[in-house]
């Protein structure tokens, strides 16, 4: 038998409005400084968060929207449906997404339920997920990457002249897409020192899945010191093709950005053990 609600409880607004600020700030102070920033709670930034945070780092994603997900919500041209390919069903397995079988090789899922799954994966094992805030600078100390400059995003719709504040990370996954927008604010702070051939953004090609799925996992690598790049904004820096709605190479580059995190590290030891509950 389903419990009734007790709707004699007394409801004070303010302890309501207290619990959230409090509980809030306590989690903003604490991911002032971790393991890793990801800027981007796309598919890429999510599930990088989610091997990250599994294995113990304390991870922090910024996403400038109120929602997560990125590009995938839409499938292709709002068809919300996504395709994955053959090498990317482990991962999807082993978070618990359902698909169906199309074909030799592929896999059709629920775009929202491909979301909606990612998050609760990245957020269960540990990852932080702050929404509603942007990336629009880095902290640079020397000749390194050492964290994102912040700023709540909707002081950038409104046009505010408000200054960011700071929050430091041994390490900053640029996973912002098509834009790859931590890599422009490289070049365009510090010029041409990007590790790809002329230092600058190569630009992102024409549509083209099969290129693009492959190139997409071989580009995801460190591109300054302390910064590396993963997913759509990785083809966008080293100039590789975009591939549409299939979504295999996010989450492959997302776990290979997380394998090559994980190989360096302080000592393999993260700033805090992960945040994972029970
Ligand atoms: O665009 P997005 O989904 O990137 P992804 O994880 O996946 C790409 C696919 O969705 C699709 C595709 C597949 O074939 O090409 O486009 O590489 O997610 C990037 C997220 O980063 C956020 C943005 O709102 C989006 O949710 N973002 C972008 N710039 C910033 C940012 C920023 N400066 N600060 C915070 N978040």
């Amino acid at each position: 038998m389903s419990k009734r609600v007790d709707a004699s409880q007394p409801l004070d607004d303010v302890i309501i409005s207290r619990a959230i600020i409090q509980e809030f700030t306590k989690d903003f102070v604490d991911s002032l400084e971790g393991d890793v920033a990801i800027v981007g709670a796309g598919p890429a930034g999510m599930i990088a968060g989610y091997y990250l945070a599994r294995a113990g780092k304390k991870v922090v994603i910024y996403e400038r929207k109120l929602a997560v997900g990125g590009g995938m919500w839409g499938g292709g041209m709002m068809y919300n449906r996504c395709i994955f390919q053959e090498a990317s069903k482990p991962i999807l397995d082993e978070i618990g997404v359902r698909m169906k079988k199309w074909g030799k090789g592929y896999y059709v899922t629920d775009s929202l339920e491909t979301v909606s799954v990612l998050c609760s994966s990245a957020v269960k094992a540990g990852s932080r997920i702050f929404n509603c805030i942007s990336a629009e600078d880095v902290m640079i100390r020397g000749e390194r990457v050492m964290g994102v400059v912040l700023n709540w995003s909707a002081v950038s719709v409104a046009r505010l002249h408000v200054d960011p504040l700071s929050a430091r990370a041994e390490y900053v996954v640029d996973a912002t897409g098509h834009d790859a927008e931590v890599a422009k604010i490289i070049v365009r702070k510090i010029g041409k020192k990007l590790f790809t051939e002329t230092g600058e953004l190569m630009g992102e090609k024409s549509m083209w899945a099969e290129v693009g799925e492959k190139t997409i996992v071989e580009n995801t690598k460190e591109i300054y010191p302390g910064l590396y790049v993963a997913g759509m904004a990785s083809n966008a820096v080293f100039g590789g093709p975009r591939m549409g709605p299939i979504f295999g190479g996010m989450l492959l580059s997302g776990k290979k950005v997380a394998e090559l995190i994980l190989g360096r590290g302080r000592g393999g030891e993260g700033v805090r053990r992960g945040r994972a509950m029970g």
